[in-house]
């Protein structure tokens, strides 16, 4: 429940919806109502409609349910944080826009500009502009390229009801964790002066469900089943997948978005050329990777770049911590067909 201190806070999350007129008096009184818990990053999260959201961006998510119109030809990346988004938003923007910008070019965007800016997050997006963010300009009036951490059931109307597009990420949830906990690390001494949060306590909150757009299960499963029934909608992929065989993975992906590669592309390699231009060690070597700062947090780009390796959890997790995790998931994702 929200005590009186939260809705004294002037910018407080409570504060702000509070203030929004056009909510109806019942959805705020059931805001207000929520269960809430110390947040990984911000003082607190809440759990809406069974997904735990920071403060700030359940207000972006209400807002962007409320005003945002997708369009037939949106493309929206869906991830859960740390599964690899800086990476997927690189690759569908590289292949969606490789006709302007050629990926051998000196000048293409991705030289210069974090994928995190190429292609902005919906709920950030809205949780600061009550308008909606013009994201045709964003990238140069060629297409709609958007992303979210919201969960299936938490997306706006209007994305079920047209023809876009969802292209969903996710990872083994024992590297995910240990990548959360870096990041959150670095964002909380970056941005909010914090100490560590021990990674006991951010493991167990993980498994309990409890971290930002989680339970990760739940959030995992609601794409997954989506893509069963509308692989035309969702496309569902795995980073280890695409780890393991870049190549098809990206051809996946153009035929999905009705962009495939053509015989002419085949032979020049422009496949292997927005691999190279997208990968790890392409991008984390940039100087706007490594010095620049994000227009939304304006945290180092770096902090997006860590080691970007499958399997860096056997570095973190106890042998206890790893069985925990695994029995969660053969648990969760029991009779769904999904396997990690
Ligand atoms: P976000 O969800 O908060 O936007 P996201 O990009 O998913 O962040 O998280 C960064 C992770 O993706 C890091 O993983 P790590 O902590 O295990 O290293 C980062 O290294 C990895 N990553 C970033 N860019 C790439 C890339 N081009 N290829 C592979 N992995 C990448």
């Amino acid at each position: 429940m929200a005590s009186p201190s939260d809705l004294n806070t002037s910018n407080s999350f409570m504060h702000q919806f509070l203030q929004e007129s056009s909510y109806p008096e019942e959805l705020k009184q059931s805001i207000i109502s929520l269960p809430r818990e110390e947040g990984w990053l911000y003082p607190h999260m809440y759990n809406y409609k069974g997904f735990w959201l920071d403060s700030e961006f359940l207000h972006g998510a209400l807002r962007c349910q409320k005003h945002f119109q997708a369009q037939h030809s949106d493309i929206i990346v869906c991830t859960l944080p740390k599964c690899g988004t800086t990476w997927l938003k690189a690759l569908v923007f590289a292949l969606t826009t490789r006709k302007q910008f050629p990926v051998s070019q000196q000048t293409h965007p991705l030289l210069t500009t974090s994928p995190q800016d190429l292609i902005p997050n919906l709920e950030f997006s809205y949780a600061r502009q009550n308008s909606p963010p013009d994201f045709l300009a964003v990238n140069n009036g060629l297409m709609r390229l958007m992303s979210t951490h919201l969960p299936l059931s938490l997306l706006p109307k209007s994305v079920g009801e047209s023809k876009c597009k969802l292209i969903y990420l996710c990872r083994n949830q024992k590297d995910t964790v240990v990548s959360f906990w870096h990041f959150v690390n670095k964002m909380r001494a970056e941005l909010r002066g914090l100490g560590e949060m021990p990674f006991p306590e951010a493991f167990e909150k993980y498994c309990r469900g409890a971290s930002p757009y989680g339970p990760f299960w739940d959030h995992l499963l609601g794409y997954w089943k989506e893509s069963l029934e509308n692989p035309r909608k969702v496309l569902f992929l795995k980073y280890e997948e695409i780890k393991e065989e870049p190549e098809v993975h990206l051809r996946r992906m153009a035929a999905f978005l009705e962009c495939p590669f053509s015989e002419e592309e085949e032979e020049c390699g422009v496949v292997g050329g927005i691999l190279r231009l997208c990968s790890f060690e392409s991008l984390s070597n940039l100087e706007v990777n490594k010095t620049g700062k994000g227009s939304y947090f304006g945290n180092s780009n770096n902090l997006f770049f860590r080691n970007g390796k499958v399997g860096d959890w056997r570095n973190h997790l106890t042998d206890e911590m790893a069985t925990r995790l695994d029995q969660i998931v053969e648990q969760k994702f029991k009779g769904t067909g999904f396997k990690f």
